[in-house]
């Protein structure tokens, strides 16, 4: 034997061994852009330390939260060559990169807050996971998170349709949205999370959209008094693993992560319409007002959005309905 043979053959119980640690023993990052202590990241952490016991400490996770490894787009870029393995995102993010999902991003497509949770639990929900991990993207959708109901908030008050008219809005880096608020009057602005607190104060926007826990976290209601009720969108967002990292567990560690992936799926709904509640109670409390509208001229506003990005999703729009 030749003394390049035997030194590969000394070298191959080392190799296996690298390789077995690997698998062995990996260390998660999860990226949020939400701050210690919300739905999310709670939910996330408690995943993290069930999926540490259950694989007898190979999967480890640490919590990056407050948006300290990026805006979500770029967490996305990241999670998409493995740099960060896990993140929680908003389907508004997701949508330009894996446009199937964009038919939960439509404006009004579901009915209520529980006819979504009712679509993400079942099969629908399982399908827009799977379009997720199906996509060229490198990322499987391993369950839902609850983000609530969206609304209007606004330096000025909007009582009807009439006030929006001209608005700046800050919307998410989606073009469907941008549209979105163009078809109601306004002006659709994308930018990041992290740059709406000062966008507002700055008036470089007028006003911007989200559920209450973001509205009050984000401090989005020290500039922003006014909070329209229009419901229209209420978007679930999916935690995804880079496939990377996927790939490398073992098919029970797959096992494993996807069990209490779905469970911190019920964890995290919990926790949110606990803090959905406090939530409100506090913006209130801080001077916001609350404005009920009649939801029906937003609705037909909107009408060109779903004819236009719903066609290619007829028949899925269809089965959505048909949940009750
Ligand atoms: C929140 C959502 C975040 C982020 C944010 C935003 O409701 O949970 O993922 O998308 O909205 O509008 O930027």
């Amino acid at each position: 034997m030749n003394f390049k043979r035997k030194l590969l053959i000394a070298a191959l119980p080392f190799a296996f061994c690298v390789s077995g640690m690997a698998q062995a023993a990996m260390s998660l990052k999860i990226a949020e852009i939400h701050p210690a202590g919300y739905p999310t990241v709670v939910a996330q952490e408690n995943m993290g330390k069930k999926i540490e016991a259950a694989t007898n400490g190979e999967l480890t996770f640490k919590m990056f939260s407050g948006g300290v490894l990026g805006s979500e787009k770029e967490v996305v870029e990241q999670v998409q060559i493995g740099a960060v393995q896990m993140t929680r995102v908003s389907l508004g993010t997701l949508g330009p990169v894996v446009p199937d999902v964009n038919v939960f991003n439509m404006p009004f497509v579901f009915r209520d807050h529980d006819h979504m949770r009712k679509v993400i639990d079942g099969e629908i929900g399982q399908e827009i996971l799977d379009k997720i991990t199906n996509s060229e993207f490198n990322m499987v959708g391993l369950a839902w998170m609850d983000g609530g109901v969206r609304n209007l908030y606004t330096k000025e008050p909007v009582r009807s349709l009439e006030d929006l008219k001209g608005m700046k809005i800050r919307v998410m880096g989606n073009p469907m949205f941008i549209e979105t608020f163009n078809a109601l009057g306004a002006n659709g602005i994308a930018m990041d999370t992290g740059e709406i607190f000062s966008a507002l104060q700055t008036g470089v926007v007028d006003g911007a959209e989200n559920n209450p826990p973001t509205m009050l976290e984000h401090n989005h209601f020290r500039n922003a008094k006014y909070y329209t009720l229009t419901g229209h969108l209420i978007l679930p967002e999916p935690i995804v693993i880079s496939k990377a990292t996927w790939n490398k567990l073992t098919p029970e560690q797959q096992e494993i992560v996807k069990k209490y992936a779905k469970e911190a799926q019920f964890d995290e709904r919990r926790l949110w319409d606990e803090k959905s509640a406090t939530s409100e109670a506090k913006l209130k409390e801080a001077g916001v007002e609350f404005i009920e509208v009649d939801k029906k001229p937003f609705f037909d506003a909107t009408a060109p959005i779903r004819e236009k990005y719903g066609a290619p999703y007829a028949d899925l729009i269809k089965r959505i309905e048909a949940v009750q």
